[in-house]
């Protein structure tokens, strides 16, 4: 496995070439080595990746567990000798948490939190076929039928997929990707084009949104289904709750998620196990990004209070004008949804402190 021993060498960030066994891959026979390798394929194909693998079903995270842990224990910060154990709490929905306290001036801000689940009964999206993509979406466009006349959440869902009776078509589509509402094509993405989540692209993906724009579902993306809240302001915790509350009306609809007392939520990447949140908002912060040209020193800075700093645009994009970033806690896994809330809170005072230092 000398590619895997150059990648370690080049790369030190990749987990799975730091992680990856030869003795253990050995022990392996010939179908779990290739179920194996498929898993890894990304992060053999895109030596700078972070975590170098998706799973393809909710049993590879038990199946290959020697290699998968040792990866998931160290992004998520979790010591060998803790055990590993997802409990949830949603209850912040009912206490305060707002931006503003920080500073008046943050009543305007972009924020968004986000879930993604997977349905038990189907292979993970790297692994499904183009049928299933299809049988997954007409499962979901039906319970939209039922979701479109909630009074609190009813809205359309627009679909990819070829010649589909809810094709949205493609200037409608560009507005909705460039409102950040909608994902872009998934094939401009080699990490999980290399995993085959892209495949069969656009088939079988789509959104659903709420006609107050601000409760989003995405069909066919990384996982199954990513459901969000998305405001302008600062009341945080009124974001928790619009999600908390979109998503018990959601589950009501579908089938049972894929879910584990360990490593909670299942989806595709070892990143976003457990809560399966990513809880994050802009921040204008010229100061800490050197007027939008360096991530870096920010990034610095917010991995001390546990948080990620990404350009406005979203995964690998660049700072915006102004230094607009996008900041959200790191963990996902052995933390708490009310935790998480609460860690942005925090982060983004403390950013914004240094921001407005001296
Ligand atoms: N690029 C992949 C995944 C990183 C986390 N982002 C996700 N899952 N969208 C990597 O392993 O670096």
């Amino acid at each position: 496995m000398a590619q895997i021993r150059a990648i370690r060498a080049a790369q030190p960030g990749n987990l799975m070439a730091r992680y990856f066994d030869e003795d253990y891959f050995n022990s392996l026979d010939e179908p779990k080595r290739g179920r194996l390798l498929e898993i890894i394929r990304s992060g053999l194909e895109n030596p700078d990746s972070q975590m170098g693998a998706y799973a393809h079903n909710d049993s590879d995270y038990e199946d290959f567990a020697p290699l998968l842990e040792p990866m998931i224990r160290e992004y998520h910060n979790i010591p060998r000798e803790q055990e590993i154990e997802q409990k949830h709490d949603w209850s912040l929905t009912a206490s305060r948490c707002n931006l503003e306290d920080i500073d008046p001036g943050l009543n305007g801000v972009s924020m968004r939190v986000r879930v993604g689940r997977n349905l038990a009964a189907l292979p993970l999206p790297a692994a499904m076929t183009k049928a299933q993509r299809l049988e997954f979406e007409a499962l979901m466009i039906e319970a939209f039928m039922t979701l479109q006349d909630d009074p609190q959440f009813g809205g359309q869902y627009f679909s990819l997929t070829p010649g589909s009776s809810h094709a949205i078509d493609d200037a409608a589509y560009q507005r909705r990707v460039q409102a950040h509402q909608m994902f872009k094509d998934m094939r401009g993405d080699p990490y999980i084009t290399a995993a085959g989540i892209a495949a069969d692209w656009p088939f079988g993906r789509g959104m659903y949104v709420s006609n107050s724009e601000d409760f989003l579902i995405w069909v066919g993306e990384e996982d199954h289904l990513r459901i969000m809240a998305m405001r302008e302001g600062g009341d945080l915790a009124a974001l928790l709750a619009r999600l908390h509350d979109g998503l018990e009306q959601l589950k009501g609809l579908i089938p049972a998620f894929a879910h584990s007392r360990r490593y909670g939520n299942i989806t595709s990447c070892p990143t976003n196990l457990g809560t399966a949140m990513r809880a994050s908002l802009h921040l204008s912060l010229p100061r800490l990004t050197e007027g939008g040209k360096d991530l870096g020193p920010a990034r610095k800075t917010a991995s001390g209070f546990g948080l990620s700093v990404r350009g406005a645009g979203g995964e690998h994009s660049d700072a915006g004008h102004g230094g607009l970033v996008d900041i959200s806690p790191r963990a996902r896994l052995g933390k708490t949804e009310t935790a998480i809330i609460q860690r942005l809170y925090e982060g983004t005072a403390a950013l914004w402190s240094l921001e407005n230092a001296g």
